[in-house]
C-alpha cells in the first residue's frame, strides 16, 4: 500500500503513480531546484532509478512557477536526443508535482569544474561536441534553451553529457518579443538580452561562449560585485585574457562572445573552427576525469590503452604461439 511522502523529507518513503499504477521508492536527495527538492526516484517494478523534481503543489501558487513547470513539461516530454535530459513521466498527487527525469549519477559539468578547478582543451572539446549536437536538435525543433550553464549540462556514468532544464526554454517565436522579466543566469546574459531586444539563437552561442570561458580558465568572463558593473562589461565584451587559453581558444571564445548578434559564430561555424579542427577530440572520456586530468595517448586515454594491453597478454594475443592458420 503506498504511503503518501511527510515534507520532512526522510528517504525509502513511497509515491504512487495513480494513473498508471506504479510505484516509485524515494532515495536520496539531490539538491534543492527553483522549485522543490530533488530526489533519487526509484521504479519498483523495474529498478530504474530516476531524478525527480518533486514540487510541493502549494508551491505552484507562487507568481511564474506553475507556468515554468507547465512549460518545461510541455517542451521536454516531446524532446528525444541523446544529448537532451529526458522527461520520462510527469504525475501528481494530492501534495506534489512530480517530473521524473533522466538520471545522471556523474552530475554536472559544474560539479566537475569543482573538483578540478580548470579542464584541459581535449576534454572541452569531447564535453562541447555533445552540448552542441543536443543545442543544434534543440535550435532545430525552434527552442531557445535561454539558461545554458555550466550546472545545466548533466553528466551520465558513461561519461556522457546532457542538456537539462527547459524551464526557461521558448519556442523561436515567443523568445525574440521584446517584453517581458529579464531571466536567465545573471552573468550569462548576452548583450541585446539586457537592451531587451529578444533572446535569439545567438543569445545561447553567447552563453556557450561564457561556459566555454569559464572551463577552459576555472572563472566567469562576466564577474562584478554590482549588477550594474556587471551588465557594462558584458555591453562591451570585456573580459579578462587568460594566460590558460590556446590560440585558437581565444579565437573562437572572442567569436562565441561577439556584443553584435549577428556576428556570432553558428553552432556549426563552431565545430569547423581551429579550435576543433586544430586539435584531437577523445571519444570517451575516463570517469576519473571528474576529479584529475586525464592522461590522452593519442586518441585513447592512456587507462583503456593499458586496460587494452592487459586484456590482450591476459589472453595471449602477444604470445609468440599465435593460433593455427587454416588457410
Ligand atoms: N548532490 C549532492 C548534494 C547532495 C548529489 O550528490 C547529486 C547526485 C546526483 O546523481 C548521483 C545528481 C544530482 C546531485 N543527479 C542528477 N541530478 C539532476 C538531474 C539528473 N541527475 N537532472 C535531470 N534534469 N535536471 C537535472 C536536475 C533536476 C532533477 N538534477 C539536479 C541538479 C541539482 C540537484 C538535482
Amino acid at each position: 500500500m503506498a504511503q503518501g511522502c511527510k515534507r520532512d523529507e526522510v528517504p525509502g518513503c513511497y509515491i504512487e503513480d495513480v494513473g498508471s499504477g506504479m510505484l516509485y521508492r524515494r532515495e536520496r536527495l539531490l539538491g534543492e531546484g527553483a522549485f522543490g527538492r530533488c530526489f533519487q526516484l526509484m521504479e519498483l517494478a523495474t529498478g530504474r532509478v530516476y531524478a525527480a523534481k518533486v514540487i510541493p503543489r502549494a508551491r505552484l501558487t507562487v507568481v511564474g512557477i506553475a507556468e515554468r513547470v507547465e512549460r518545461e513539461r510541455e517542451l521536454q516530454s516531446r524532446l528525444r536526443h541523446r544529448h537532451i535530459v529526458r522527461l520520462h513521466r510527469y504525475f501528481t498527487d494530492h501534495s506534489h508535482v512530480y517530473l521524473l527525469l533522466e538520471y545522471c549519477s556523474r552530475r554536472t559539468l559544474a560539479d566537475i569544474l569543482r573538483a578540478r578547478g580548470r579542464l584541459t582543451e581535449p576534454e572541452v572539446r569531447y564535453y562541447l561536441q555533445q552540448i552542441i549536437s543536443g543545442l543544434r536538435y534543440l535550435h532545430g525543433q525552434g527552442i531557445i534553451h535561454r539558461d545554458l550553464k555550466l550546472s545545466n549540462f548533466l553528466v551520465t556514468e558513461e561519461m556522457e553529457v546532457k542538456i537539462g532544464d527547459l524551464g526557461l526554454a521558448r519556442r523561436e517565436a515567443a523568445a525574440g518579443r521584446r517584453w517581458g522579466a529579464l531571466c536567465g543566469t545573471p552573468s550569462h546574459l548576452a548583450p541585446e538580452v539586457l537592451d531587451r531586444k529578444g533572446h535569439g539563437v545567438a543569445s545561447d552561442i553567447w552563453a556557450l561562449g561564457c561556459a566555454v570561458y569559464t572551463v577552459l580558465t576555472g572563472s566567469p568572463p562576466f564577474e562584478a560585485a554590482q549588477r550594474q558593473e556587471l551588465y557594462q562589461r558584458i555591453r562591451a565584451a570585456h573580459y579578462p585574457l587568460s594566460p590558460h587559453l590556446s590560440a585558437h581558444a581565444r579565437a573562437l571564445i572572442a567569436r562565441l562572445l561577439a556584443p553584435d548578434p549577428t556576428a556570432r559564430p553558428s553552432l556549426q561555424d563552431v565545430l569547423d573552427h581551429g579550435f576543433f579542427t586544430q586539435g584531437f577530440t577523445p571519444y570517451t572520456l575516463p570517469p576519473r576525469a571528474c576529479r584529475s586530468v586525464p592522461i590522452f595517448m593519442g586518441q585513447v586515454p592512456l587507462c583503456r590503452l593499458l586496460h587494452g594491453a592487459a586484456t590482450a597478454l591476459r589472453r595471449g594475443w602477444l604470445c609468440q604461439d599465435l593460433p593455427p592458420c587454416h588457410t
